[in-house]
């Protein structure tokens, strides 16, 4: 062990002699595999790499909701509190409305908060959490893929490895869009379709990655044409600011 740590050591001096004339080191990488909840049929592969306080986020998932916005965001909490992500054997315990299904809320206990919102343009933090004109969306085919470099706080580059990649947003009944009578656990005036989770993904081992170039290039699939299903941005500020409050105060109660 001391000798591959030696070697590793003098590899990662290297690396940074090397990348020393450019003023670039090397950043940390962390792959995640996105499971289905809900039995939304989701799945996705992603990495985040982090390098100082810029994160660049790739995302490749197939079996979403064609032609449907999915917010998605990095959930979890920048004061060590361990979150993961619910399986199948969780629901019994967190299905508080016995719906059989997570909706946000009841899901959000086990992942805890939003720290990120993975948004395809401009804010980037909890605020954005249903800013869903800015998410993407999946092709007619369901396949959502995803990539954006942004700035986060030094909080949470630092807490990235202990935070949760979620996507939400599902058909349920299959009709081709959001709607349903079933409610959003975040505003009733929204569906329970558009908000609740689709996948989750914990973030693996720190492995090295090659360095974060430039900063956004507005790269990310930004497709907005279908995806003001939330109404205004000043409303969907609003049922964020609601998800928060709901959410506090079940921490609050537990
Ligand atoms: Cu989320």
């Amino acid at each position: 062990m001391r000798i591959l740590r030696s070697t590793l050591v003098a590899a990662g001096t290297a690396a940074f002699i090397a990348a020393g004339a450019s003023g670039a080191v090397a950043a940390e990488g962390y792959n995640a595999t996105l499971d289905e909840l809900n039995g939304s049929g989701a799945e996705s592969t992603a990495m985040v790499t982090v390098d100082g306080t810029t994160v660049r986020v790739d995302i490749e998932g197939t079996g979403f909701t064609p032609n449907a916005p999915h917010a998605q965001h990095l959930h979890g909490a920048t004061d060590g509190t361990e979150f993961m992500c619910p399986t199948p054997d969780d629901v019994d315990e967190l299905d508080e409305d016995g719906d059989g299904l997570l909706s946000t809320v009841e899901a959000a206990s086990l992942y805890g908060g939003v720290m990120v919102s993975l948004t395809t343009e401009g804010d980037t933090s909890g605020d954005s959490a249903l800013a869903v004109d800015r998410f993407p969306v999946a092709d007619a085919d369901g396949n959502l893929d995803y990539s954006r470099t942004f700035e986060v706080s030094e909080d949470i580059a630092g807490s990235l490895t202990n935070m949760h990649l979620v996507q939400h947003g599902f058909d349920i009944d299959g009709s081709g869009e959001y709607d349903g009578e079933a409610r959003s656990s975040l505003d009733d005036s929204l569906p329970l379709e558009a908000t609740i989770p689709a996948a989750c993904g914990e973030f693996g081992d720190a492995q090295s990655a090659a360095p974060i170039g430039g900063v956004d290039t507005g790269d990310a699939a930004a497709d907005t044409s279908t995806a003001v299903v939330f109404g205004s941005a000043a409303a969907a500020t609003a049922v964020a600011g609601l998800g928060f409050a709901a959410y506090s105060r079940r921490r609050v109660q537990q």
